[in-house]
C-alpha cells in the first residue's frame, strides 16, 4: 500500500469512527384515556360540577445519545403538555417546582397546551472510577415513598431533580453521593435556594434475590422559599392564608425547611413470593405555618409493606402504606408526613380525584393523605390495598383492586374512615406494543368524608402504545 493510500485510509477510518460512535436510541410511549367521574361532590351543598369528563393524552419520547463507551446523553421529551398555571386542567408544573413534578399530558382541546417540553436531559459518564450523572434526571429510591422516577406508562408523577450524582459499584454493593438543586429562585448567593445532600449505600444481589438500601439526605430550603411554597402572594407579608384555604388539600400544607431524612428499604424474593418494605423519617424544621415568625418543628414518618405473588397467569399483591398525620398544623410542630410521592396515591377515585368541598375543575390532583375536614389538620392516611390480576390468555387480562383507607390523624369531632374503594379492570393487547383497557370503580365513602352522596363512581377507557 502506498503512503498516500495509507493516509486516506486512516482519514476514512477516523471519519467512520466518529460517525459510527454516536448513536441514538429512542424509547417512549403514547397514551390516551377518557374518563367519567360521578358524584365527586359527595353531595356537599354548594359544590358544583360534581361530574367530570375528559379525554387526555400524553406522548413521551426518551432519546438517548450514546456518544462513546464513556459518555451517554439521556433525555425525555414531553411532546405535548398542558400549561401549568394553577387551576389548569392537568398538572404539568415547571420541573423544579415542588417535591414531585407532573409528567405532563394534555387535555384534548385545551387551548393552553404547549408544544414540546424537555422534562429531562442528563449526561452519564461511566469510567473505571464509577458513574457520574449530571443534569436534570430521574431520581428513584426503594418502593418510591419519597422518590419515584415515574417511568411506567400510567405513572402520572415523576421525581426529576437537577442533580450531580456520583455512584460506585463494588460487586453487589453500590455507594453514592448526590447534590440536588430542586429549586433555585435567586442567583444572588444562596438567598432563595433549595440544596439537598444525599449519601446512600445499596446492596443488590440478583443471585440471592435480595435488594436493600439506606439513604441519608440533608434537605435545606432557605426561608425565602417559604413564602412561595406556601403559595404566598410573594409580598413581604406573611403566609397568604386566604389563598391557602382555596387550594386543594394536598397543596395546603407546610413544607420542611431544614431537615434530615433517613430512608431504608429491603426487598426479598423467594420463589413465587416477594416481600419487602420501606420506612422514611423526616425531622428538623418546617415552614412557619402558624405564622408566629419562627419555624415550626418537624417530626414525621411513613412506611410501606408489600407482598406479591406471581406464578404463571396469576399475579397478586398487597400493599400497606402509612403516612403520619397531624391534627393541629397550627401549633408550631408538624408531625404530618408531607413528602409522600404522589404515585403512592392509590385507586381510580380516592387517590386520584379530589372530592367533596375540594372538588373542582382539575384532573388528577387527588391526595388521600390530605383529607381532613378541618383546615388546621393534615390527616395523613393509612391504607390496605390488595389486588389480583389474571391473564386469561396472552392478550386478555382482568384485575381487581380494593382500597381500604383511614386518616392517620383526626381533629376533634372528625371521623377517620375514608371508605372502601373497589376497582375493576380489563386489558387487551391488540399487538405486543399496544394495549386497550377499561376500568370501573366505586367508592363507598366513609364517615370521615362529609356529604350526603356516599358513592362516587368512575369509568375509564385507555389506550397505550409503547416502544
Ligand atoms: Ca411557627
Ligand atoms: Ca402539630
Amino acid at each position: 500500500m502506498s503512503k498516500t493510500l495509507w493516509i486516506v485510509g486512516l482519514g476514512a477510518q477516523a471519519i467512520c469512527t466518529t460517525l459510527l460512535a454516536v448513536s441514538m436510541n429512542f424509547g417512549g410511549h403514547f397514551r390516551a384515556e377518557t374518563a367519567y367521574y360521578g358524584s365527586l361532590g359527595l353531595g356537599v351543598s354548594g359544590v358544583s360540577g360534581a361530574e367530570k369528563t375528559y379525554l387526555s393524552g400524553r406522548a413521551l419520547l426518551d432519546p438517548t445519545l450514546v456518544i462513546d463507551d464513556h459518555f451517554s446523553l439521556y433525555s425525555q421529551w414531553n411532546v405535548l403538555a398542558t400549561a401549568s398555571a394553577a387551576g389548569s386542567a392537568l398538572t404539568t408544573p415547571p420541573a423544579t417546582v415542588g417535591l414531585v413534578a407532573g409528567q405532563g399530558g394534555y387535555i384534548f382541546g385545551d387551548q393552553s397546551s404547549t408544544g414540546l417540553v424537555l422534562n429531562r436531559v442528563w449526561l452519564e459518564w461511566t469510567s473505571d472510577f464509577g458513574v457520574l450523572r449530571l443534569g436534570r434526571m430521574p431520581v428513584a429510591w426503594g418502593y418510591g415513598l419519597l422518590y419515584d422516577g415515574g417511568n411506567q406508562v400510567w405513572d402520572n408523577w415523576q421525581t426529576t431533580y437537577d442533580r450531580f450524582e456520583y455512584r460506585l459499584h463494588l460487586g453487589h454493593v453500590i455507594g453514592g453521593i448526590a447534590y440536588s438543586k430542586p429549586r433555585k429562585s435567586s442567583v444572588i448567593a444562596g438567598t432563595n435556594d433549595q440544596d439537598f445532600y444525599a449519601i446512600y449505600i445499596k446492596y443488590d444481589n440478583p443471585e440471592l434475590e435480595v435488594e436493600a438500601g439506606i439513604m441519608y439526605e440533608k434537605q435545606a430550603r432557605t426561608s425565602g422559599q417559604q413564602a412561595e411554597l406556601l403559595n404566598d402572594t410573594r409580598a413581604t407579608t406573611g403566609v397568604d392564608r386566604a389563598l391557602q384555604l382555596g387550594l386543594a388539600p394536598g397543596r395546603r400544607t407546610p413544607y420542611p425547611l431544614n431537615n434530615n431524612l433517613v430512608d431504608v428499604y429491603v426487598k426479598k424474593t423467594l420463589r413465587y413470593f416477594t416481600f419487602g418494605g420501606e420506612i422514611a423519617w423526616i425531622g428538623g424544621s418546617a415552614a412557619d405555618f402558624d405564622n408566629n415568625s419562627s419555624q415550626d418543628t418537624l417530626n414525621a414518618f411513613a412506611f410501606m409493606l408489600n407482598a406479591a405473588y406471581e406464578r404463571h397467569m396469576l399475579k397478586a399483591f398487597v400493599d400497606f402504606v402509612w403516612a403520619s398525620g397531624d391534627s393541629a398544623v397550627n401549633d408550631g410542630s408538624m408531625n404530618g408526613f408531607i413528602l409522600m410521592h404522589r404515585n403512592r396515591h392509590p385507586g381510580l377515585i380516592l387517590g386520584r380525584e379530589l372530592m367533596g368541598a375540594s372538588h373542582g375543575n382539575t384532573v388528577g390532583l387527588g391526595s388521600l393523605f390530605a383529607y381532613s375536614n378541618s383546615q388546621n389538620s393534615f390527616s395523613g392516611a393509612y391504607y390496605l390495598r390488595p389486588g389480583i390480576r389474571f391473564d386469561w390468555s396472552q392478550d386478555w387480562s382482568t384485575g381487581l383492586e380494593i382500597i381500604w383507607a383511614r386518616k392517620a390523624a383526626v381533629a376533634s369531632g372528625e371521623a377517620a374512615d375514608l371508605g372502601i374503594e373497589v376497582d375493576l379492570g380489563v386489558e387487551h393487547s391488540v399487538y405486543q406494543n399496544c394495549f386497550l383497557g377499561a376500568n370501573a370503580g366505586i367508592l363507598f365513602a366513609g364517615s370521615g368524608l362529609s356529604g350526603s352522596n356516599r358513592n362516587p363512581v368512575a369509568i375509564r377507557a385507555h389506550l397505550g402504545v409503547t416502544f
